[in-house]
């Protein structure tokens, strides 16, 4: 009976794939390439879920609820196609369809091109959110930018970073939805007197039009939500372009604005202040306000209620001219007096800080913004003048406290004061990192309102990165504590008490196994290097899945060390040679480095070099290899991570707010080999020392004294441990290197690290 079910369903599933295919691609079955079928297979499963998208907005509206909308730059999303089936729990009768059909699954899985749509961890973490909240049915939506290229692609030329165009939208994408009726307007520039706001003129108007995707949430017993991620673009509205200009003979200005929401920003922590960044910004602010002001509008006639209705949590500084335009949309154009308008924003507005790094603390030259947007500059003066007054009639607050608290100071705005004088929460993402923001980065703030700062330790989707990366194991989890943890990962815990049993040891390490081998597979059939012009040749694998995986994927940064993982491969490079018996290792290692930060491109080359001279001794390469992976991104994380034994979690403590690669590989079974930073304290906390036997280095108090009385000296740590200085001398004496450049990018790496 059942199979009965599932065999009409899987009929009913391959007619309409049939039907796309025909009546919107004109192929027919037998003629369709995998890149068609995918996308009319697409297609088919989209008209499953449009019921219950719709159903829910439905639902919301007529409930009126209060509504979470999450701001941000950034989203990466991860292929849809492939998480959406087994969020529907629909894997079964897709095998049957493909079955039926003749097409190999994996190959059509794969013709998705991911949402490259941010740099790395911030972004990654709103589209967690995102399935999150879907999964548990709240009211919510992201709002975001829809870059028609996101993160470039990297390629590595003999080690070199290159970076190549993301096509991302190559093919017409079948998860986004064009909303032509919602189109917004946004206005940038122009004059007005502060006697008359109304009177506005020569400004310059850019249309947004947005792109929704549905994020479907996981279906448990009962049904499934979808919600929704709206994107702007200003790609696509022809208004946009100036032809005055063009016929001027200024094509880059006649385009600017069409052009608008072309390119992600590819360097995350360096604030560059770029003024087409600012628009981006300005950009998502305003055009996401309106269309929630407009929504708020279809159910109210005033704005009494819009404090209780709406939410607004802005993903880093990066969206936080949204406390100034909302001001502004308030009082300028829905009649809000300011004071209440006011009221309404602490109330409205959360603020999450990602980083301590003062790079990446957001400031802008006050002469751009009060350029590009003279209402919001008047704005955010007259909030920097009020709550300056408010702190005067502090006790014990001089002027200098005024303006270390400013908003506005030194010919700068600094975004995250606006951010957390206009919020009514500030938070950190791991309880070490909100301590350092109270402590240090935002002392002054702590100190005059202690109430609005706490910690959210952030988290990953285990539906992502367990029970769709890692089947085999989510099968055997579930036959231990039955499916709970699927939505309620806390559930998890139940494990604990097969922990020390043999056989389920030994299980658990059959399927570690199985993962290790899967991944080995697709790296003899997807692994390339490249060769000086770019030419792929096929990667040779020297250790089989005996070998430890010890993986470190991230952006490259500093304080990240990917450089100390080098150093450590050199030194075990180094004892194998000298004929100490060792485990085989594995050495994976994948990320971008912004495409403008020299150092980290240095380092890059370091593991190429590092890589070659352990393959050609054939000693060493019988007991290690170091792959490093192009292009790292969410789709080959899904399939890095359940094959790794060991991951790399070792930042320099206190820089890393949190990290979230950490939590993803432990919940796959790899041992954390980690330093105290981040979220890697509280993971440790609640998996116990005895399950986290690899923890090293300072604390972060540590290295903030050494910071102070200057007492880190490289040079003493090498005189001490002779084992290190050999690993570092082979950085200067020629033993990695094949040119002068390699040379020369180690010679940096080499001084700049041991002479301080
Ligand atoms: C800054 C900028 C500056 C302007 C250009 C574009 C850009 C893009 C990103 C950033 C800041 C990135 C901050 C970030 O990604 N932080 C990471 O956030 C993760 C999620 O909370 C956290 O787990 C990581 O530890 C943290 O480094």
């Amino acid at each position: 009976m059942e199979q009965n079910i599932y065999d009409l369903q899987a009929e009913q599933l391959c007619q309409k794939i049939k039907h796309y295919l025909i009546t919107t691609m004109g192929r027919v079955e037998e003629e369709a390439g995998d890149e068609e079928f995918y996308r009319a297979f697409c297609f088919a499963l989209r008209e499953e879920i449009m019921i219950n998208w719709l159903a829910g907005i439905r639902t919301y509206e007529k409930e009126n609820t209060r509504r979470l909308y999450y701001l941000s730059m950034e989203f990466l999303p991860g292929r849809f196609l492939s998480n959406s089936i087994r969020n529907l729990q629909a894997l079964e009768i897709v095998q049957l369809v493909m079955k039926k059909m003749g097409r190999d699954f994996k190959v059509i899985l794969s013709r998705e091109l991911e949402p490259g749509l941010g740099n790395g961890g911030l972004g990654r973490l709103a589209s967690g959110f995102l399935d999150s909240l879907s999964t548990l049915h709240l009211p919510a939506m992201g709002y975001g930018l829809r870059y028609q290229y996101g993160i470039f692609e990297q390629q590595l030329w003999e080690g070199v970073q290159v970076e190549k165009p993301d096509l991302w939208l190559l093919n017409e994408n079948p998860w986004e939805f064009r909303r032509d009726l919602r189109r917004t307007s946004v206005q940038f520039c122009g004059i007005s007197s502060s006697e008359e706001p109304k009177k506005f003129r020569d400004f310059e108007e850019v249309w947004a039009l947005p792109y929704d995707y549905p994020i479907i949430g996981y279906k448990g017993d009962e049904s499934f939500s979808v919600t929704t991620l709206r994107l702007w673009t200003t790609k696509e509205s022809p208004r946009n372009f100036k032809i005055q200009k063009y016929n001027a003979g200024r094509l880059d200005q006649a385009a600017e604005n069409t052009a608008l929401t072309d390119v992600l920003y590819p360097s995350d922590y360096h604030e560059t202040g770029k003024r087409i960044r600012l628009k981006q910004e300005f950009l998502l602010v305003s055009a996401s306000l309106q269309d929630i002001i407009r929504r708020y509008k279809e159910k109210h006639s005033n704005f009494d209620q819009f404090a209780d209705k709406v939410r607004i949590q802005i993903n880093d500084t990066h969206p936080a001219l949204a406390i100034a335009e909302l001001m502004r949309l308030l009082t300028e154009e829905n009649g809000v007096e300011w004071n209440e308008g006011w009221e309404m924003i602490q109330q409205i507005f959360g603020f999450t800080n990602h980083t301590i790094l003062h790079e990446a603390l957001e400031e802008w030259d006050l002469n751009l913004i009060n350029y590009l947007l003279p209402k919001q500059y008047r704005i955010i003066e007259r909030i920097n003048h009020d709550f300056l007054d408010s702190l005067r009639k502090k006790e014990g607050v001089d002027e200098e406290m005024i303006r270390r608290l400013s908003i506005i100071e030194n010919g700068r705005v600094r975004m995250s004061h606006l951010a957390i004088v206009g919020s009514h929460k500030v938070n950190g993402v791991a309880k070490l990192h909100t301590e350092i923001l109270k402590n240090r980065v935002f002392k002054d703030f702590y100190l005059h309102f202690p109430e609005k700062f706490t910690a959210i330790t952030n988290g990953v989707s285990q539906r992502r990165w367990l029970f769709n990366a890692n089947p085999e194991l989510t099968e055997w989890i579930t036959k231990k504590i039955d499916t709970g943890w699927i939505k309620d990962f806390s559930q998890i815990q139940q494990l604990r008490d097969f922990a020390g049993d043999p056989t389920c040891q030994r299980e658990f390490l059959e399927i570690k196994i199985k993962k290790k081998k899967q991944f080995l597979k697709f790296l003899v059939e997807h692994g390339n290097h490249r060769d000086r012009d770019g030419i792929q040749h096929k990667m040779e694998l020297s250790l089989d899945s005996n070998a430890l995986i010890d993986v470190q994927v991230k952006r490259f940064h500093e304080y990240k060390r990917q450089l100390l993982n080098a150093l450590h491969l050199l030194m075990v490079f180094q004892e194998i040679k000298e004929g100490e018996n060792r485990i085989p290792r594995l050495s994976i290692l994948g990320g971008k480095a912004a495409p403008t930060y020299e150092t980290a491109k240095k380092i890059l080359l370091l593991f190429h070099c590092i890589s070659r001279t352990i393959k050609k001794d054939p000693k060493a390469s019988s007991k290690l290899q170091l792959i490093v992976m192009e292009n790292y991104n969410v789709s080959k994380a899904e399939k890095i991570i359940p094959a790794a034994d060991l991951s790399e979690q070792i930042s320099l403590a206190g820089m890393e707010a949190s990290g979230t690669g950490n939590m993803k590989f432990a919940m796959n079974g790899a041992l954390t080999i980690g330093t105290e930073d981040g979220a890697n304290i509280e993971m440790k906390e609640s998996i116990t020392e005895k399950w986290w036997p690899l923890s090293f280095g300072c604390r972060a108090e540590e290295i903030s004294e050494m910071q102070k009385n200057g007492s880190y000296r490289p040079q003493d740590l090498l005189s001490h441990h002779p084992k290190i200085a050999q690993a570092v001398d082979l950085l200067r004496d020629g033993s990695l290197t094949e040119n002068s450049r390699e040379q020369e990018a180690l010679n940096e790496i080499y001084y700049s690290s041991t002479l301080r």
